[in-house]
């Protein structure tokens, strides 16, 4: 068989479905995201075959296309068993390879992935879905008795132990990271922040909606407060642009909000994968309010669909209030919107209509954020005149929003401010020296 000169950018999608007509628009967008260029597909609607997925036949067909497209490789939209990968493998000319909906997805983090935490996240899933695959072939060689057959066994035993233990080394950091960002939103809400963030599909437009709500970027004069601030939150119209968390401040005269936008959710995403992300999403799990944000312009069927996993997702560790932004609404008319509304109510209910594109909607969404957040103290602390007082009230004047101030023979300041700000200034007040009589 003769054909097109292979091309390792060149890619063959195969869809198979138990039942129904298979779709393959999104893995079509995968490997749109991850650089392929997509120069065919087979589908297939059957039950699974155990060795190859899809049947004999079509997996002769599938060579035929390889062949035909010079495609470089095979990417199924399904879970590939380590075997069926294997078996595929052998049936594909040399050198093609074969990749499943998971391995595609942990290709386009390992591009993305920038930062450390990012690095180590991609790292560790990859050893995670590696890892039942080299103890499937150490059992098999043990259950042959023929340890070091082909030299598999005893290699695959150690490459074993290895990625246990480089599973638990990278654990240990992951954990480390956690803990100093945890200490950070502490030190953030210490300071008069309330943290806000985003969540949600891929792609439907949370980096776009944070560009929208962002002030500049002159958070603070505070050092290594706000490490993770960026002067881009890049979009695209590409699946899984934004891979780290982005922090920005929210342009709001009431309040001190930090926005974080976050890596998105995908169908079928396994438990494995969402894990170790965790720290990634522990900006959303630790938030004050979520931002769940869903393109209104796709089917209320998707729309539902995906409503129902992000909030599995979200509710298994979430305690913040979320509220369901609409966005995308400059694409579909007005009534279709109110509709979309209406039959989504019991999912999400008072949702935010707004364009991230255009900006409509936004100031809404902003009185929303505020009301939704918890409410601001009044204080109004009466304070001796030392020359310590002038920095504890550059400090109120810092972190709350002051009404007044009255300089007599005591200093008196009127102030609301988020709770832990208020606890805060009463406690360096009563610090302040008693000056001598
Ligand atoms: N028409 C329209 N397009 C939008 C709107 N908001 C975002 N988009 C487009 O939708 C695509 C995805 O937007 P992003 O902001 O990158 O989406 P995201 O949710 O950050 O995506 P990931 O980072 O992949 O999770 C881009 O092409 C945006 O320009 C909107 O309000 N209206
Ligand atoms: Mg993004």
């Amino acid at each position: 068989m003769t054909g097109a000169p292979r091309d390792p950018e060149t890619a063959v999608i195969a869809t198979r479905v138990d039942r129904g007509t298979p779709d393959t628009a999104e893995i079509r967008e995968l490997a749109r995201a991850a650089d392929y260029r997509v120069a065919g597909e087979v589908t297939q609607t059957r039950k699974e075959d155990p060795a190859l997925c899809l049947g004999e036949g079509k997996v002769d067909d599938l060579v035929a296309l390889v062949v035909e497209t010079g495609a470089g490789v095979v990417i199924f939209d399904n879970r590939l068993g380590p075997y069926q990968t294997y078996n595929l493998g052998t049936r594909l000319p040399d050198g093609v390879e074969v990749a499943d909906r998971f391995r595609l997805i942990l290709d386009i983090f390992g591009q993305r992935a920038q930062t450390r935490k990012a690095q180590l996240q991609v790292e560790l899933a990859e050893l995670r879905y590696e890892l039942p695959r080299v103890e499937a072939k150490v059992s098999l060689a043990k259950r042959d008795e023929r340890p070091g057959f082909m030299g598999l066994g005893e290699y695959d035993e150690s490459r074993e132990q290895d990625i246990k233990a480089r599973i638990s080394r990278i654990r240990e950091e992951l954990d480390q990271i956690e803990r100093d960002e945890e200490h950070r939103r502490e030190r953030r809400r210490e300071s008069g922040f309330d943290l806000v963030a985003l969540a949600g599909y891929t792609n439907a437009g949370k980096s776009t909606l944070l560009r929208r709500l962002a002030a500049d970027l002159d958070v603070d004069e505070n050092e290594g407060l706000h490490p993770d601030l960026e002067a881009t939150a890049e979009s695209q119209d590409r699946l899984f642009t934004t891979l780290g968390t982005t922090t920005r401040r929210a342009d709001m005269d009431r309040r001190d909000v930090l926005v974080t936008d976050t890596v998105g959710f995908i169908s079928d995403l396994p438990h494995w994968l969402v894990e170790s992300f965790k720290s990634t999403l522990d900006a959303v799990y630790r938030a004050d309010l979520v931002l769940l944000v869903v393109d209104v312009s796709e089917p209320i069927d998707e729309i539902r669909e995906k409503l129902v996993t992000s909030h599995d997702t979200l509710y298994e560790r979430n305690e913040a209030p979320i509220v369901t932004v609409l966005n995308k609404v400059d694409k579909v008319a007005e009534a279709e919107v109110e509709e979309k509304k209406a039959a989504l109510s019991a999912l999400a209910p008072y949702p935010i209509a707004v364009s991230g594109r255009e900006g409509t909607g936004v100031d809404d969404l902003l009185d929303r954020i505020d009301d939704e957040l918890p409410p601001y103290e009044r204080e109004r602390l009466v304070l001796p005149m030392t020359d310590e007082t002038m920095s504890l009230v550059s400090w109120i004047h810092d972190n709350a929003n002051v009404n007044d101030v009255d300089y007599g023979e005591q200093v008196v300041v009127d102030f609301e401010a988020r709770p832990v700000v208020v606890e805060k200034s009463r406690a360096k007040a009563s610090e302040l020296p008693v000056p001598a009589e």
